[in-house]
C-alpha cells in the first residue's frame, strides 16, 4: 500500500459504521488472546510468529513502522524477576554510608577550600546502580585470572572514594585530602587517573567519550586475545557506566556498530539515564531513553530498560486501563525531571491529575508517597534483574538503560537544573539527607558533615566486606602483573637482530615506511617477541605497504574468512583469520587509537606484554585523537605511534588537510610520548630496538611517536657509535668536507639529505665548510636540557651541569641552520641553549598540492633555501659579503619576493 492507500484507508475507517469498526476491535481481540496462549506455553514462539508475521506484512506490501523501541515500560516484566539474592537491610545501610561519606567529602573540602570543586549529584544519582555491581556482579578475579574491567563515570569518583574507605583502603586523611594531591599526606585524584593514583584506578573516563569508546575496544581486544590463544577465556566482562549527557559525544556512540557485528557479550554499557547533564535537561523536549534504545537496538545490542521502580509494579498491575503507560508516553523528560524537582502534591494534580481513572488509581496514596515513588535505577530488585540477564545474554553486547534522579535524595538541589554544579549542603540539607537515606550516624557528626565509618565488625561493614571477598576483592585495583608468568620466553630483541635496517640498503632506494614495514615483519617472526606484536591499522595497510604482513599474519576476524577472497590465487591475497594478528580497524582513526590504548595497557590489565604499532596518516593523529592519546598517557600506556606519510614537504601531492608539518609540535606537549624524526631507516631501527627496551624490560611507562616518510631514497649504514646520540637525539652525522667547518647544519626526516646536500653547495660553491648533524628529536633533546636547567637553577651552589646538547655544541663554530619537515618551532625548542646562533627553516603554513620540488622551495626547506638562509647569516655575522650572497640567490633560483609561506 502506498501512502496516498493508507491515507485513503484511514479516511474509510474513520467513516466507518460502528458495527463494523467493533467487528474489527473483537477481532484484534482474538488475535492477541491467540497471541498469548502461544506465548505462555513458549515465549521464542511468539517471537517467531511475530517474525513471520513481519515477514508476510512486507510481501503485501503492508508498511509498519520500524520497531526500535518499546513501551516507555521495563524491558523485564515482573514476572520474569527472579528474587533479590541480598540482604536488602544491610545492602541500604552500606549504600547510605558511601552516600553520606561521599557528599561528605565533597561537602567539606569545598568548605575548607572554596572553589576546589567536586560532584555530589551525579554518584547520588547512580549509587545504587554501582552498590548492586559491587554487592553482586563485579568480579575482581576470575580464578588466578584478572577480573572485570569497570569503566567508572568520571565525575561519580567522590563514590567510589568512599566505597574504599568504608571497605578500610583509605584512612581518613586521604579522604580530607580528596583534590589535595600536592600535600604532605597522599591525597585522592579528582578523577579516575591512573598516572596518579597507580595502585587504584585502571581507566581514565572524565574526558567524557573517552571511556565508553575505549570500553568497546578493550572488549574486542579481550577477544582478539583470547583468540590468538594469549590469554585465557574466561566469563570477564567489562563494564562502561556513562552518563546519558556523555552520549552526545560522537565518541561514545561512534563505534557501538563493532560491539554487535563482533558479537561483544563480554561488554556491558550502564548508562545512568538522571536525564540531566551539566546546564539543565539532555532532552527536555523528547525521551533519551527511547532515544539512546533506538540507536543501541539499531546497532545490534540487547537494550534491557530499568525505568519503573518495584513500588510501579502494583499501579501497572491495578491499571486495566493502559493510561497509566499512555501518561508516561505524553510526557518528555522535562516533564519527568519537573515531577522529581516538585513534590508528590504537583505530581498528584499534573501527572496523574490529567485521567480522573489515574487520580482514581492512588486515591489512597499520601502525597509523600507519590514523590518517593522509585525510579528503576533507584531500584536494587530492577538493577539486580537487569545485570542478572546482560551478564547472562550472549551473542552480543548489551546496553542498560538506568532511569534515575540527578541529585537522588539531597532535597532541594534534587533534579534542578542547576544540581550537577552543586558543591555543599545547608546545615538542614545535611540534617534532611540524614534523615532520608536513615544514615546510622551520630548527631554531632551529622551537623558537621563530618566523615563517618561504622565499627570495623559492625554488620553492615561485614557484610560488605564478605560481599567482596565472594566476589574476589576490592574493586577499583590496578597492579602490574609480572610478564615472566604470562611470557616466559618474551625478549626484546638486542641491536644485533636489527643489522638488517642498520647495516644500508646498499644503494637501493626505499622510503623509512619500508624500512619500517620490513622490520616490523620480521619482528612478527621473531620467537620472543613476534607473538606479542600487534599492527594496528586505520585502512591505510596498503599505503604502507603491507600487504605481505596481511597474507604472513593475516588479519583479525573473530569469526573467520568466510568468502573465498578474489585473489585468493596471488602471492598476497586478503587474510582474515580468527587468529589473525593485525588489527585493521577501517576508517576509524579513534577506533584505531582505543586499539592501541586497550593493547598498550595490557601488560597491567592482563599480564600480556604487547607491544602495539598503530600506523597511520600522521596528519590524522594528534590532532584528531589528542585527546585520547593524553588519556593514554594518562594510563601508562606504552607502545609505538607510527605516523606515516610524514612531513609538510615529502607528503606530496595531497595538499592542505593531508600534509603534516606539526604533530611534532602536539606530541611534544604528551610527557610520556617520546617523538622521534628519523630521517634514514637505521635511526628507525635503533628507536625501535631502545624502546622496546625501554619500555618491555626496564618497565618505563613511556610510548614513541616515530614519523615515516615515503620518500624512497638510499638508506646509509649507521656510522659507528651512533646509536646513543639517536636515542639522546642527535649526533654529528658528517663533519665538513674539508678543514673545520664554520656553520653547523642540523637536519631531520628527509629534509636532511636537502641538508647535506646544503653541505656539498656551500663548500664547492661558495667555500663555505659545514658540519652535519641529525636531530632525530628534538624533543628528547629539549627535554634533556631543560631538566638540566632546572637542575642548576634549583642548585645554584654547586657546579653547572652541562646539557647533552651542549656538551656537543659548545666549542664549535658558527652559526646553526637547522631545517625540518616541521614547523620552526620543533627545532626553536634549542634556542634557550643555542643562543642566537640558531636560525630555523620549517613548514609553517597550509600545504599545497604539488610535487615536492615545489613544496619544499615554496617552505623554504630545500637545499638550496639552506644554503641561502646560511650564507644570509654569515652576511649579518660579517663573514660573508652581502653582494655576494644575493649573487648566489640568484644562482640558487630563490625568490626573495615570494609570499610568506606560513600566511599564504
Ligand atoms: C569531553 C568533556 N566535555 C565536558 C566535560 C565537562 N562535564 C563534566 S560532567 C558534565 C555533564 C555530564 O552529564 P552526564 O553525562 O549526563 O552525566 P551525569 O552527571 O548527569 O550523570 C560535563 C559537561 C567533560 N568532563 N568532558
Ligand atoms: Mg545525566
Amino acid at each position: 500500500m502506498d501512502a496516498a492507500v493508507i491515507d485513503q484507508a484511514t479516511d474509510t475507517v474513520a467513516v466507518e459504521s460502528d458495527a463494523a469498526r467493533q467487528d474489527f476491535t473483537a477481532e484484534v481481540a482474538e488475535w492477541l488472546e491467540a497471541f498469548d496462549q502461544v506465548v505462555k506455553a513458549e515465549p521464542a514462539q511468539g517471537a517467531e510468529l511475530l517474525d513471520a508475521l513481519r515477514r508476510r506484512a512486507g510481501e503485501k506490501g503492508v508498511r509498519i513502522a520500524g520497531a526500535v523501541t518499546t513501551p516507555y515500560r521495563n524491558t523485564i516484566p515482573k514476572e520474569a524477576e527472579v528474587p533479590y539474592p541480598g540482604d536488602r537491610q544491610l545492602e541500604r545501610r552500606v549504600e547510605a554510608l558511601i552516600r553520606w561519606n561521599a557528599m561528605a567529602m565533597v561537602h567539606s573540602q569545598n568548605k575548607k577550600d572554596a572553589g576546589i570543586g567536586g560532584h555530589i549529584s551525579t554518584y547520588s544519582s547512580q549509587a545504587t546502580l554501582l552498590e548492586v555491581g559491587f554487592n553482586h556482579f563485579f568480579r575482581a578475579k576470575y580464578g588466578n585470572e584478572p577480573g572485570d574491567f569497570i569503566y567508572f563515570q568520571g565525575h561519580a569518583s567522590p563514590g567510589v572514594y568512599a566505597r574504599a574507605f568504608l571497605e578500610g583502603r583509605f584512612d581518613e586523611s586521604r579522604l580530607k585530602n580528596f583534590r589535595h594531591e600536592l600535600r604532605e599526606q597522599p591525597g585522592l585524584s579528582s578523577y579516575p587517573h591512573p598516572w596518579l593514583m597507580k595502585d587504584f584506578w585502571n581507566f581514565p573516563t572524565v574526558s567524557m567519550g573517552i571511556g565508553p569508546l575505549n570500553a568497546i575496544y578493550q572488549a574486542r581486544f579481550m577477544r582478539y586475545l583470547e583468540n590468538r590463544g594469549l590469554i585465557q577465556k574466561t566469563g570477564r566482562k567489562v563494564w562502561g557506566f556513562l552518563g546519558d549527557g556523555e552520549t552526545d559525544e560522537v565518541d561514545t556512540l561512534g563505534a557501538i556498530s563493532l560491539g554487535a557485528r563482533e558479537k561483544l557479550d563480554n561488554l556491558i554499557f550502564v548508562v545512568n539515564c538522571n536525564l540531566q547533564r551539566l546546564d539543565g535537561p539532555v532532552r527536555g523536549n523528547s525521551r533519551i531513553i527511547d532515544e539512546l534504545e533506538g540507536v543501541f537496538r539499531g546497532a545490534g545490542w540487547n537494550v534491557i530498560k530499568v525505568l519503573w521502580g518495584s513500588d510501579w509494579d502494583d499501579l501497572f498491575a491495578r491499571d486495566k486501563s493502559g493510561l497509566l503507560l499512555k501518561r508516561m508516553e505524553e510526557c518528555v523528560d522535562g516533564d519527568f525531571q519537573t515531577f522529581k524537582a516538585k513534590d508528590g502534591a504537583y505530581l498528584r494534580e499534573h501527572f496523574f491529575g490529567k485521567y480522573p481513572e489515574l487520580l482514581e488509581l492512588v486515591k489512597d496514596y499520601t502525597d509523600e508517597q507519590l514523590g518517593a515513588l522509585h525510579r528503576g535505577g533507584h531500584d536494587p530488585a530492577k538493577i539486580y534483574n537487569a545485570y542478572k540477564q546482560a551478564v547472562e545474554h550472549t551473542g552480543g553486547p548489551t546496553v542498560i538503560l538506568a532511569k534515575t534522579v540527578k541529585g537522588y535524595g539531597l532535597g532541594s538541589a534534587q533534579a534542578r537544573n542547576a544540581t550537577h554544579s552543586e558543591k555543599k549542603l545547608t546545615d538542614d540539607g545535611l540534617a534532611a539527607f540524614v534523615k532520608r537515606f536513615d544514615i546510622p550516624i551520630p548527631e554531632e557528626s551529622a551537623k558537621d558533615g563530618a566523615f563517618y565509618r561504622p565499627d570495623a565488625h559492625s554488620p553492615e561493614l561485614d557484610y560488605m566486606q564478605e560481599r567482596r571477598a565472594a566476589l574476589g576483592g576490592y574493586l577499583p585495583q590496578r597492579s602490574v602483573p609480572a610478564v615472566a608468568e604470562r611470557a616466559p620466553d618474551f625478549q626484546p630483541p638486542s641491536l644485533d637482530f636489527f643489522t638488517n635496517w642498520t647495516s644500508g640498503s646498499k644503494g637501493r632506494t626505499i622510503s623509512t615506511t619500508m624500512g619500517f614495514v620490513n622490520l616490523l615483519n620480521a619482528l612478527m617472526k621473531d620467537k620472543a617477541v613476534g607473538k606479542w606484536i600487534v599492527p594496528i591499522v586505520p585502512d591505510e595497510g596498503r599505503t604502507f605497504g603491507l600487504e605481505s604482513s596481511i597474507k604472513q599474519v593475516g588479519i583479525y576476524a573473530p569469526f573467520g574468512q568466510k568468502y573465498v577472497p578474489h585473489d585468493k590465487d596471488m602471492l598476497l591475497s586478503y587474510r582474515e583469520d580468527v587468529d589473525g594478528q593485525i588489527l585493521e580497524e577501517g576508517i576509524t582513526e579513534a577506533g584505531s587509537m582505543a586499539s592501541f590504548t586497550a593493547a598498550g595497557t595490557a601488560y597491567s590489565n592482563y599480564g600480556v606484554p604487547s607491544i602495539p604499532f598503530y600506523m597511520y596518516y600522521s596528519m590524522f593523529g594528534f590532532q584528531r585523537i589528542g585527546d585520547m592519546a593524553w588519556a593514554f598517557a594518562d594510563s601508562r600506556g606504552k607502545g609505538f605511534l607510527m605516523g606515516g606519510t610524514a612531513g609538510r614537504t615529502t607528503m606530496l601531492g595531497e595538499g592542505l588537510q593531508h600534509q603534516d608539518g606539526h604533530s611534532l609540535v602536539l606530541s611534544s606537549t604528551v610527557p610520556t610520548c617520546r617523538t622521534y624524526d628519523p630521517a634514514f631507516v637505521y635511526e628507525l631501527a635503533v628507536v625501535v630496538q631502545d624502546g622496546i627496551k625501554r619500555m618491555y624490560e626496564d618497565g618505563d611507562e613511556a610510548f614513541y611517536y616515530i614519523t615515516m616518510y615515503n620518500e624512497d631514497y638510499p638508506q646509509p649504514p649507521m656510522p659507528e657509535g651512533a646509536a646513543e646520540g639517536i636515542v639522546k637525539g642527535i649526533y654529528k652525522l658528517k663533519p665538513a668536507l674539508e678543514g673545520e667547518a664554520t656553520v653547523q647544519l642540523f637536519g631531520s626526516g628527509p629534509i636532511l639529505n636537502e641538508v647535506l646536500r646544503a653541505q656539498t653547495l656551500l663548500a664547492e660553491k661558495y667555500k663555505v665548510q659545514a658540519d652535519v648533524w641529525s636531530v632525530p628529536s628534538y624533543t628528547e633533546v629539549r627535554r634533556e636540557a631543560l631538566a638540566v636547567e632546572r637542575w642548576n637553577r634549583l642548585h645554584p651552589a654547586e657546579a653547572e651541569k652541562k646539557s647533552y646538547v651542549q656538551t656537543l655544541l659548545d666549542g664549535t663554530k658558527g652559526p646553526i641552520i637547522a631545517a625540518s619537515d616541521y614547523m620552526k618551532s620543533v627545532p626553536d625548542g634549542l634556542a634557550p641553549w643555542l643562543g642566537t646562533r640558531l636560525v630555523t627553516l620549517g613548514t609553517d603554513g597550509f600545504g599545497r598540492s604539488d610535487n615536492r620540488e615545489h613544496l619544499r622551495r615554496h617552505f623554504e626547506v630545500s637545499a638550496e633555501a639552506v644554503v641561502g638562509a646560511t650564507l644570509s647569516r654569515l652576511v649579518r655575522d660579517g663573514a660573508f659579503k652581502a653582494k655576494d650572497a644575493v649573487k648566489a640567490f640568484r644562482e640558487l633560483g630563490l625568490d626573495v619576493e615570494a609570499k610568506d609561506p606560513a600566511r599564504a
